[in-house]
C-alpha cells in the first residue's frame, strides 16, 4: 500500500517531465514565418482574425515577451535549432549557413537530438533556413527521419497585383514609379488564382493531418513549417475580403521617431524605409498593405487549424506538447519601416505559446524568454539527457509558474550589436557608439530614446540591462561556396551527420 502510494506520487511529480520512456510525450512544433503578435490571443492588433490560434491559446501558456535570438529567419532559426546563439556560432545573417559552424558540425540539432534519443522526427515546410551549397539545396532535410519537400502555389490574379519593386498598383504599371529599389523579398501582394487547397501551407497542413492518423511505435516530433505571412503576400481572395478597407486601422507611428537615434557626432543613424515611403504616399495603399498582412495571418491561422483539428481528433490528443511561434517580429509602419531585421521591439518580439497535455486553461507569462530556450526546454519536458553546453535555459519552471522571477534576454544582430529586453526596459547597442533605451511601461511604442536622459531610473535601468550584454562574441563566419545552378537537394549532408557521433 505504502509502496503504491509512493509510486503514485512519483508519477504525479513527473507528469510534465515524463522520464519513463513509454510515457514520453509527442511534440508538434509549429513555426510560422514572419508572424508578429497580430494574433488575437497576443493582442498585438485587435483587428486580427485568428480563431484557431486563439483556440489553442485557451489551453496554453502565452508568452507575451518572447524574443528572437536574431531578428531575421536564418540566425533566429539556426540558433533555435542548433541551441547556440548567433554570437556563439557567427551565424548573424541569412547568408551564413549554420553547418559551416564547427560547433554545429559537432553537435546534434534539436530534431537530431530527439532522433538520437528515441523519437521519430517528421518535417515538412520551412523549419531550417534554406541555403544553396556547392552540392545543391540545404533545406534542413538531413535533420529529420521523415522529410518531404513542400509544394503548391496556385498562380496569381495579376490584375490585382500590388508591387512596390515593380511599380505596379492594382495590376497597372505606374509611370515613373518611385521607391522601386531596396533589397529583400518583393514587397507585393495579390490574391491567388486558385483556392486554398492549391496553396503551399495548406497542403503542408493537410500532409500533417494525414500523418497524425498514422500509427507510430515511437513518440514523434513533428515540425510544421508555415511560410505565410512572409512576403510576398499571395493568398486566396477570401482572406483579403475578411478585412474591410473602410474600417481598417493602420499602426501608429511618429514621422520624427528616428530623430533621437544618433551617433556620437549627433548624426541620425536611421531613415524611413522604401516600403514605408511607398505606402505612406497614399492612405489607401497603406491600408491595403496592412490588409494583405492580416489576410496572410488569417490564412496561416486556418492552416494551424487543419493541424490542430487533426491532432485533437487523433489518439495523440492527450499526450502531445504543442509549441507555436513566429520566428521574429515584423514592423508594419512602426519606426517608419516594414519588415524585420531591426533591434526594436517590433522585430525582436514574437508570438510563442506552449500547450502541455495537462493544461486546460489560458495563462499569460510576461517574462522575457527567447526561442533559444526551446531546445533545453524540450529536453527538460521529454526527459532527454541534459545538454548544459546549450546557450538557452529551460523555461519549464515558467510553464509551472508563469509569475516566477526571471531575467532579461538578448537578441543579437551582428558582432557587438545587441538588444537586451526586460519587461519594463529595453536597451539597444549597435556596438558603434549608437545606443537606445526605452521605458516600455510608459512608452510601449518605443518613441522616446532615453539614452541621454539624466535620471536615477535611467541610470539604474542601464546598469541592470548592460550587465546582460555578452562579454564574448565571435565575428560572422565566412559565407561558404555555392553553386546556384544546382537545383537538387544536397544529399551529401546527411551522411556527415552521424547521430552516434554528434554530441
Ligand atoms: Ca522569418
Ligand atoms: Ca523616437
Amino acid at each position: 500500500m505504502k509502496k503504491q502510494l509512493i509510486g503514485g506520487m512519483i508519477l504525479a511529480l513527473s507528469a510534465t517531465s515524463c522520464s519513463q520512456k513509454n510515457e514520453q510525450p509527442n511534440i508538434v512544433l509549429i513555426a510560422i514565418d514572419d508572424l508578429n503578435d497580430w494574433v488575437g490571443a497576443f493582442g498585438g492588433n485587435p483587428q486580427a482574425i485568428t480563431p484557431n490560434m486563439d483556440k489553442l491559446a485557451e489551453q496554453s501558456v502565452i508568452f507575451q515577451n518572447a524574443n528572437c535570438p536574431g531578428p531575421v529567419s536564418g540566425p533566429s532559426r539556426s540558433a533555435l535549432l542548433s541551441g547556440f546563439m548567433p554570437y556563439t556560432t557567427g551565424i548573424y545573417g541569412n547568408a551564413n549557413n549554420m553547418l559551416d559552424s564547427k560547433l554545429v558540425q559537432e553537435h546534434a540539432t534539436l530534431p537530431e537530438y530527439f532522433s538520437k534519443n528515441g523519437y521519430l522526427t517528421i518535417s515538412k515546410g520551412k523549419i531550417f533556413h534554406k541555403h544553396t551549397t556547392k552540392n545543391g539545396f540545404d533545406h534542413g532535410h538531413w535533420a529529420y527521419d521523415i522529410w518531404e519537400q513542400e509544394k503548391g502555389g496556385g498562380g496569381l490574379q495579376t490584375d490585382k497585383l500590388y508591387s512596390r519593386n515593380k511599380g505596379i498598383i492594382n495590376g497597372e504599371k505606374v509611370e515613373n514609379a518611385k521607391y522601386t529599389t531596396g533589397g529583400g523579398t518583393e514587397f507585393a501582394w495579390a490574391p491567388t488564382e486558385g483556392g486554398k487547397e492549391e496553396t503551399k501551407d495548406y497542403m503542408t497542413a493537410q500532409w500533417f493531418a494525414e500523418k497524425l492518423q498514422e500509427d507510430y511505435d515511437k513518440p514523434f516530433f513533428m515540425s510544421v513549417g508555415l511560410s505565410k505571412p512572409h512576403l510576398p503576400w499571395y493568398v486566396p481572395q477570401e482572406y483579403f475580403d475578411m478585412y474591410g478597407l473602410d474600417t481598417l486601422k493602420i499602426p501608429e507611428f511618429l514621422l520624427d521617431d528616428l530623430d533621437d537615434i544618433v551617433n556620437e557626432d549627433g548624426k541620425k543613424t536611421f531613415k524611413p524605409s522604401e516600403d514605408f515611403l511607398w505606402v505612406n504616399e497614399d492612405e489607401e495603399l497603406f491600408k491595403r498593405a496592412v490588409q494583405a498582412y492580416l489576410a496572410n495571418v488569417t490564412y496561416a491561422d486556418e492552416c494551424v487549424g487543419v493541424v490542430m483539428d487533426a491532432l485533437n481528433n487523433s489518439k495523440y490528443a492527450e499526450n502531445t506538447i504543442v509549441i507555436l511561434f513566429g520566428d521574429h517580429g515584423w514592423h508594419l509602419g512602426e519606426k517608419l519601416k516594414f519588415r524585420k531585421a531591426s533591434l526594436w521591439k517590433e522585430a525582436t518580439q514574437l508570438p510563442m505559446m506552449i500547450k502541455l497535455p495537462e493544461m486546460t486553461e489560458k495563462q499569460y507569462c510576461y517574462r522575457t524568454v527567447n526561442l533559444i530556450d526551446l531546445y533545453p526546454s524540450l529536453i527538460d519536458l521529454c526527459g532527454l539527457p541534459e545538454k548544459p553546453i546549450l546557450d538557452g535555459e529551460s523555461i519549464v519552471p515558467l510553464l509551472k509558474n508563469p509569475k516566477m522571477k526571471w531575467h532579461p534576454t538578448v537578441t543579437s544582430k551582428g558582432p557587438g550589436a545587441f538588444s537586451v529586453m526586460a519587461e519594463e526596459w529595453h536597451y539597444i547597442t549597435y556596438g558603434n557608439g549608437v545606443e537606445e533605451l526605452y521605458d516600455l511601461k510608459n512608452d510601449p511604442m518605443e518613441w522616446t530614446n532615453l539614452i541621454r536622459t539624466k535620471s536615477d531610473d535611467v541610470k539604474n535601468a542601464l546598469e541592470y540591462l548592460t550587465a546582460y550584454i555578452p562579454k564574448n562574441y565571435v565575428e560572422a563566419i565566412p559565407i561558404s561556396e555555392k553553386d546556384k545552378s544546382m537545383k537538387e537537394i544536397d544529399l551529401t549532408i546527411k551522411p556527415k551527420r552521424d547521430l552516434d557521433r554528434l554530441k
